[in-house]
This record gives C-alpha cells, sequence and structure tokens, in this order.
C-alpha cells in the first residue's frame, strides 16, 4: 500500500457558478483526503478551475467582461466556497497561473520533438460547445449528444497528437490493472471506445478562431486545445518536471471525475502521459450523475441547486452527508430535500444524536459527568462482543473508504451505531443501578463511551465539525485521536474525565408542507 494520496478534482470550467454536482466530487474528495490523513499518509488534494477556450469566451461576452474579468470572478466563486463546506484541499490552480502555462508548453515541446505531434489538415464535424471535433458515429440524429445540437462542417489546419500509437498499449495497461478505472463499469465502457480505432487527437485552436489559450511554443499562430491545457494542471501543480512535489507526490496519485468526462481521463491523459514519459496515475474513479427528478441537473434546464443554499440551510456536516451516504458511487442519483430531511431525520438525530445524548445523559445521571473506571474483572462478562464489533467496524470502513465506497463506509459506521444502541437494551445500565451492581454499571457506561469515541473517529472524514464537537464532549484532546491506529485500541477514554453536559447534536427539522414549498 502506498504510503502517499496525491487527490485531484476535475478542474471546473468557470462560465458557471458552482453547483451540486461540483460540490459532490469536491467533497469526495476531501472525504477521501481526510481518510488518507487518518491513515497516516502523505496527503496532497488539489482542485481548481479550467479558464481558457471558446465557453468562456462566450460566457464572459454575454456578460460583456472580457474573457480574464469573467473568470478572475468565476474562480473566485469556487475558492470561497471550499471553505464552507469543511473542503481542505492544499492548493487550489487556475488555467490562467503563468506556471501552469509554463508547464503546459514545455509538455507540448516535449511530445513534439519526441515526433508524436504534427502538423496536418483535417476536415471535421466540430460542435462549440463540448470544443472538439465528432465522428459521424459518435453523433446522435447527427447531432451532439451532450448539446443536442449540429455540429459544424470545419476545414482547418492543426497539430494532432499521435494517440492512436498508444492505443494498444493502454488496452494492455486496463487489463493488466483491473482496478485503474474503476468503478468496473467504466473501465468497460473506456474499453469498448478502444474496441473502435483510436484517432489521433487534434490539440490545437488557430488564433483566427480562438486567441484565449495557451500559445503553442513551435507555433504562435496557435493555441492549445483546453483539454490538453486543462489535464496538464495535475502535473503542472506540483511543479513538474523537476519539483520537489512532483518527484514526492505522482507516485501516490488518483483522480475524482463525473462520468462525463471519463474519455478524456481515461484516454487522452494516460497516452499524454505515456508519450511524455511520466508514469500514469493509480486510479481513475469515476462516479454518476446527480440527478434532480431523474432529470440532470442542468443551467438552460433551471434545476440547478446551489450548494452554498444548502449549507445554510441544514450545515456543512449533514449537507455533506446526504451527499455521501446517499449516492452509491458509480451510479446516479437523486437529489430532493426531502430526502436530505429524511436523512438529517433518521440518521443523524435520530440514531447517532441520540445515541450520544442517551450516553453523556447517563454518565452525567449516575456520575455526574465523571467518566468512571471499567472494572477489569467484569470486562469480558459486560462486552457483549462490543470491542470485536468496533474493530470489525474500523476494519470494513478502512476497506470500502478505500475502495471510494463511501456509502458502504457510512453503513458500516451506523450498523455499530445500532450495536451500541442495543448493547444499552441488553446490559439495561438502569437495572444495574437499581440492582447496586456497581462494578458492571461502570464497565457499561465506560464501554459506551469507548464505543462513541470510535465512532467520532470514524465519522470524521464526512463530518468534521461534529466529529470535533462530540470528542470535546468526550473529553478526547490528543491530536491523533482519529488516527485509524487509535480507533483499533480499546479504553482510550480517560476515567476521571469530567464531560460537558450533552448537547443536541443534529435537532430534528420539521417536514415542511406543500403549502410551503410552493413558491420555492
Ligand atoms: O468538465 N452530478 O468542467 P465542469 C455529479 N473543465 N457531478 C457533476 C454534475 C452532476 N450533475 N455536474 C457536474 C469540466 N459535476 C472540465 C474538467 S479536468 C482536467 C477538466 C462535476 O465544470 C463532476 O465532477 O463541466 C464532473 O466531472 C465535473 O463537475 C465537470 O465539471
Amino acid at each position: 500500500m502506498s504510503d502517499v494520496f496525491y487527490i485531484t478534482t476535475p478542474i471546473y470550467y468557470v462560465n458557471a457558478r458552482p453547483h451540486l454536482g461540483h460540490a459532490y466530487t469536491t467533497i469526495a474528495a476531501d472525504v477521501s483526503a481526510r481518510f488518507a490523513r487518518m491513515q497516516g499518509k502523505d496527503t496532497y488534494f488539489l482542485t481548481g478551475t479550467d479558464e481558457h477556450g471558446d465557453k468562456i469566451v462566450k460566457a464572459a461576452a454575454k456578460e460583456n467582461q472580457s474573457p480574464r474579468t469573467y473568470a478572475d470572478a468565476i474562480s473566485s466563486l469556487f475558492r470561497n466556497l471550499w471553505p464552507e463546506l469543511s473542503i481542505t484541499n492544499d492548493q487550489f490552480i487556475r488555467t490562467t497561473d503563468p506556471a501552469h502555462i509554463r508547464v503546459v508548453q514545455h509538455l507540448l515541446q516535449k511530445i513534439y520533438d519526441s515526433g508524436d505531434i504534427y502538423f496536418s489538415e483535417y476536415e471535421g464535424l466540430y460542435c462549440y460547445g463540448c470544443e472538439r471535433f465528432y465522428t459521424e458515429k459518435e453523433l446522435v440524429d447527427g447531432k451532439c449528444p451532450d448539446h443536442l445540437t449540429e455540429p459544424e462542417k470545419i476545414r482547418e489546419a492543426n497539430y494532432f497528437f499521435r494517440m492512436g500509437r498508444y492505443q494498444q498499449w493502454l488496452i494492455d495497461h486496463i487489463h493488466n490493472n483491473p482496478d485503474f478505472i474503476r468503478p468496473e463499469r467504466y473501465k468497460n465502457e473506456i474499453l469498448s471506445f478502444l474496441r473502435e480505432p483510436l484517432e489521433d487527437l487534434c490539440i490545437s485552436r488557430p488564433t483566427s478562431r480562438l486567441q484565449w489559450g495557451i500559445p503553442l511554443p513551435f507555433d504562435d499562430r496557435f493555441v492549445t486545445y483546453v483539454w490538453f491545457d486543462a489535464l496538464t494542471n495535475y502535473v503542472s501543480a506540483l511543479g513538474y518536471p523537476d519539483g520537489e512535489a512532483f518527484q514526492r507526490l505522482w507516485p501516490g496519485v488518483q483522480h475524482i471525475v463525473a462520468k462525463d468526462i471519463i474519455k478524456p481521463h481515461g484516454i487522452y491523459w494516460p497516452t499524454m502521459l505515456k508519450a511524455a514519459g511520466i508514469p500514469v496515475y493509480h486510479h481513475l474513479n469515476v462516479h454518476g450523475y446527480w440527478n434532480i427528478s431523474e432529470t440532470k441537473m442542468s443551467k438552460s434546464l433551471g434545476n440547478v441547486v446551489d450548494p452554498l443554499d444548502m449549507k445554510n440551510r441544514y450545515g456543512s456536516d449533514a449537507f455533506r452527508y446526504f451527499l455521501m451516504r446517499e449516492m452509491v458511487f458509480g451510479l446516479d442519483a437523486s437529489f430532493s430535500e426531502e430526502a436530505v430531511i429524511g436523512r438529517i431525520n433518521a440518521d443523524l438525530a435520530n440514531d447517532i444524536g441520540n445515541l450520544f445524548s442517551r450516553v453523556i445523559a447517563m454518565t452525567h445521571k449516575y456520575y455526574n459527568g465523571t467518566v468512571p473506571s471499567p472494572d477489569g474483572a467484569k470486562t469480558a462478562l459486560m462486552d457483549f462482543g462490543l470491542q470485536a464489533g468496533a474493530l470489525e467496524t474500523v476494519t470494513s470502513f478502512v476497506h470500502h473508504m478505500s475502495d471510494f465506497a463511501f456509502h458502504k463506509a457510512l453503513m458500516a459506521v451506523w450498523s455499530f451505531i445500532g450495536q451500541l444502541n442495543k448493547y444499552i437494551d441488553a446490559t439495561a445500565p438502569w437495572e444495574l443501578q437499581k440492582n447496586a451492581q456497581e462494578k458492571e454499571l461502570a464497565t457499561v457506561i465506560y464501554n459506551l463511551l469507548e464505543g462513541l469515541r470510535v465512532v467520532t473517529g470514524l465519522v470524521a472524514p464526512v463530518m468534521p465539525e461534529t466529529s470535533r464537537r462530540m470528542q470535546q464532549h468526550l473529553a478526547l484532546e490528543n491530536s491523533d485521536i482519529d488516527a485509524i491506529d487509535t480507533l483499533c485500541q480499546w479504553g482510550l477514554v480517560h476515567p476521571g474525565a469530567v464531560l460537558p453536559k450533552a448537547v443536541r447534536l443534529f435537532p430534528r427539522i420539521d417536514v415542511p408542507s406543500k403549502e410551503n414549498h410552493k413558491d420555492e
């Protein structure tokens, strides 16, 4: 297992404000980065914005702004949103950063010098929305499948990357590394693209048509195709080729994207890396779409969910929990506020929230809030499989988190929360008190506090603020309290520590009536 974890999100286009889909991917990356830190890995987390190309020029023109001014404004919206959602990225890259531009030019020159970039005339069907040529076969009823518009036939001289040369290498690489692209359905999708001959990739745009881009280092009559520019951010951010960060972190790289951009990430990017002599990434982790009532969220349909609204309404932790728990990583999911409220009430207010208040309240009732000492002699007798349950939960959590199966990791934690609730029923602390079984009672309360400690660590990547609050209530202050190694131990809550009175972690939310919904 690599002890380096370098995780990237797509860099988002600055042609529109951030929405729920961007928030999901970035939160998923954040959860995976926080988890890697818990494992003690050398972790680096990159996100940013993709700012060149025709799309941005058009969006800026609509607002009567220069591409630069427009890109600055929208890029700031993304940059400022992330701390609101407890995102812990180490860097925010922009493709207009001079350091990035230098690396794109370096990479182009390198591939050009090695003979994998050539100049040629090309006539093809071009979709301005996608900023790429389509083959007849790829069109649906003669239209671009994404934009549902007819592409235009254009003839141009351009530079091409000999992508076709790497087709067999890529097929072999995918077969030899079965989880290179995961989950499996997306690996199969890429393999099915690769059943057709892979055409070379047009990597330039003439400046007569587009100026908002990075000039080719070997021909300034052209700017770089946005995807070649954008994909390079993953290495330029680390100071490729000589940067210390590149040498250290690149061996542990993984990407997260949604299914809309698997072709550039699953085909263009690995072949570009191969051509440049850079080792390819470990995993491309692909998730599905968030839909709103079965329809893809999109600006033109006017059904875009604003992540900041969601945070303001439900809190960052609850919103993060909902997204991670509701979507089966790899499949599409449906977003509705009813579903958010349902999960908050059932999983957060009820399951974890009640358990927490109940255990802290019992500690106050029986011990004035002071953590009792467990009685060694009674430990086995009063255990009821709790310690083994905790350890199994941590093991299964680590397994699922490493696979990016966030929903399964959370299900494992919630099953342990269920076990703790059952433990209360099975041991009946109120009976122990009535019967003056002091040692048994002390052991049971201590075990419950220990169980809660493990829960606080396991929810930390998804709900960092809640986890911190719970840890304060358990008087856990040491800095490695979330380390996976620590969660595998038993007996770390301090007997004698005085616990603050419980607070309600998540108040129940009343389901708004249909009337209240009307004007939303
Ligand atoms: O494609 N559900 O940028 P982009 C889930 N600049 N995730 C969604 C989503 C939805 N409905 N909609 C968007 C680009 N996303 C390029 C990337 S990378 C070198 C260049 C998320 O602003 C998801 O992560 O269109 C998707 O892949 C990404 O936003 C597309 O962002």
